[in-house]
């Protein structure tokens, strides 16, 4: 069994998007593989500024978002970034080894430096950090038919062919299909420190952490965030009952009434649809034909009621857990030092194939 690593900004409390492109698979893997590790990437938080007081609150209610959400502390490494120094460390000595051009054209730079009009440094070197998250817990060896088969076809594929070769291996680092660049940057950076210095990290391999892109419920056309400053856009893992309501009967739709799955020409209606079917557990199909007969504002309650009973029951227990600011800590404390002990020999290693002594 291979090990998992994936991680989670603490930009404030998860969402709806996040459960379902995110954590509901996360919970999954805990079943499937033998270590399994999830961290709270504050390192990438601080990319965008962060109010240092907010960031600490922040960082102890993700913990207890993905305890909620059935991440477990005795089956997962459930970490905060920034307590295991080597994730910096080995993000600085790749940095080293990436060209500029080779970062500029990576998803999250072009995609948050243009809303900002430019970006720091560190959002720059962001998949640089990534890439040592991963390499740091020497995952993913790809068998030898992987490798011939990806060194042979890979850069003839599209997009989606490659997300669904990634798919059909075994894959051990859960990315959304708009971090695959950034995973194939981890794979190359792996690939020129072996090549510079010897043979040491395996090539990490993508597990598509599912296909479901939720949108903005004030504009379609954009994801659903965390940050996203328009109060109704985003459902939170935290919302009540009445807030889900009021959100999703605001959300935009367009002039006609009829309930269909056309994303690309009805994309906020289409966006009701997934978001009802990924928690119901139904098919878009089977929603649909549900929604025959009922105009979108007499569906837009079908759907509030379903996200409701999914979210209850975790906005509940977040709750709970919340109270106890103290076991949150002891728990990150305890998470940090066994990633420490799986990434500390690695870092040893990695300073003296370098020349540091
Ligand atoms: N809208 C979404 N639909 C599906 N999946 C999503 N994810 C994020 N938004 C959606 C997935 O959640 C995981 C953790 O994301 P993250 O917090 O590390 O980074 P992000 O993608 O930048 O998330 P946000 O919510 O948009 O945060 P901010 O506002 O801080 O930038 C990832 O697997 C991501 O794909």
């Amino acid at each position: 069994k291979a090990q998992v690593f994936s991680g989670i900004q603490p930009t404030g409390v998860p969402h709806l998007g996040n459960y379902l492109g995110a954590l509901e698979s996360w919970v999954a893997l805990q079943d499937k593989y033998s270590t399994v590790m999830y961290s709270i990437v504050d390192l990438h938080s601080i990319t965008q500024p962060q109010d240092p007081q907010m960031l600490r609150e922040n960082i102890l209610d993700m913990a207890a978002s993905l305890l909620a959400c059935g991440i477990d502390p005795t089956r997962s490494i459930l970490f905060q970034q920034s307590q295991v120094s080597e994730h910096a460390e080995l993000s600085w000595i790749l940095g080293c080894l990436t060209s500029m051009p080779r970062l500029r054209h990576l998803p999250q730079w072009k995609m948050k430096s243009k809303q900002k009009n430019e970006g720091s440094v560190g959002l720059y070197t962001y998949p640089v950090l990534q890439a040592a998250d991963i390499l740091l817990y020497k995952y993913g060896q790809l068998c030898s038919s992987c490798v011939l088969i990806l060194s042979r076809l890979y850069s003839q594929l599209c997009v989606r062919e490659r997300v669904m070769l990634l798919l059909c291996r075994s894959t051990h680092v859960p990315v959304g299909e708009d971090q695959i660049q950034h995973l194939e940057l981890a794979q190359d950076l792996a690939r020129i420190f072996n090549n510079q210095y010897e043979e040491f990290f395996p090539e990490p391999c993508a597990l598509l952490s599912g296909t479901r892109k939720v949108k903005s419920l004030r504009d379609p056309s954009s994801k659903m965030s965390k940050s996203d400053p328009q109060k109704l856009a985003t459902v939170f893992l935290t919302d009540t009952p009445d807030d889900i309501v009021l959100k999703i009967r605001r959300a935009v739709t367009d002039l006609t009434s009829e309930v269909t799955y056309e994303p690309e020409s009805r994309p906020g209606v289409s966006n009701l649809v997934s978001m009802h079917a990924a928690v119901s557990g139904q098919s878009v199909e089977e929603v649909v034909r549900l929604a025959e007969g009922m105009d979108t504002g007499q569906y837009k309650n079908v759907v509030a009621e379903a996200i409701v009973q999914t979210l209850q029951p975790i906005r509940l227990e977040i709750q709970r857990l919340r109270a106890d600011r103290g076991h949150l800590e002891s728990l990150l404390a305890k998470g940090a030092e066994k990633a420490h002990s799986l990434a500390a020999p690695v870092m040893t290693e990695v300073r003296k194939l370098v020349g540091f002594y």
